[in-house]
């Protein structure tokens, strides 16, 4: 079982992105489940994935990299317990700190046989200016970009070159390593990097 992360500020395009990437993933012949932290009261994410037949488990209750960390781990363990699936494709809150999910993941790697695959950031390239702009929101996003392993300039489609270009140079000069891919799930540019870095890539055993 291997947990891959899709992270990002509140809107960035988790959900949309989880979709369209598990479907491929799973015609690439591996078993998926989604596990969503809804941090509200109404847990729509989860439902609108269920149509597609996947297996998802929703954690309410407040946030899986603080809160319900234990609550997240039990569903790990009883996912590997249940359906065994080969990737666990998380999409915390708006609000998490990767980081604190991957760590959480590889505390308990024995308990639950997890390994910490990719960790997915996601940067709104339609909203660079005020992603950047006001402190709190910015140190936040900074500190997501900061965990990525790969960072996704979400929504190209509606972005101009210019736009896209001054993203890119925002969110590298917050972190020199990750791979940087432009993602539309509009027009399919960039998800078949992502199946292959979901399907390739072990960080961390
Ligand atoms: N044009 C375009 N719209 C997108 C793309 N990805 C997501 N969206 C839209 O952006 C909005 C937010 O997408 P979600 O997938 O719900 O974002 P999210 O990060 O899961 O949002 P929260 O869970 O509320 O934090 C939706 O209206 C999507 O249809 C994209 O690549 N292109
Ligand atoms: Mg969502």
């Amino acid at each position: 079982m291997k947990v891959v992360q899709i992270a990002g500020y509140l809107g960035s395009g988790k959900t949309t992105l989880i979709i369209a990437l598990s479907r491929k993933v799973a015609e690439a012949g591996m078993k998926v489940a989604i596990l969503v932290n809804d941090i509200g009261t109404v847990p729509v994410d989860g439902r609108v994935i269920e149509e597609y037949g996947m297996t998802v488990k929703d954690i309410g209750g407040g946030c899986i990299c603080c809160q319900v960390a234990g609550t997240m781990m039990k569903t790990l363990e009883a996912f590997a317990k249940g359906p065994k699936p080969d990737v666990i494709i998380i999409e915390p809150t708006g609000i998490a700190v990767p980081d604190s999910i991957r760590q959480t993941v590889m505390l308990n790697a024995e308990k639950t046989g997890a390994v910490v695959g990719p960790t997915i950031v996601l940067f709104d390239t339609t909203r660079t200016e005020k992603l950047l702009t006001y402190d709190t929101l910015k140190r936040l996003v900074s500190t997501q970009i900061r965990d990525a392993d790969i960072i996704v300039l979400s929504k190209i489609d509606l972005s101009l070159a210019v736009e896209a270009e001054y993203a890119e140079k925002a969110v590298r000069e917050m972190n020199q390593k990750a791979e940087i891919v432009r993602l539309s799930t509009v027009t399919g540019e960039g998800l078949s990097v992502l199946v292959d870095r979901i399907r390739g890539v072990v960080v961390q055993v």
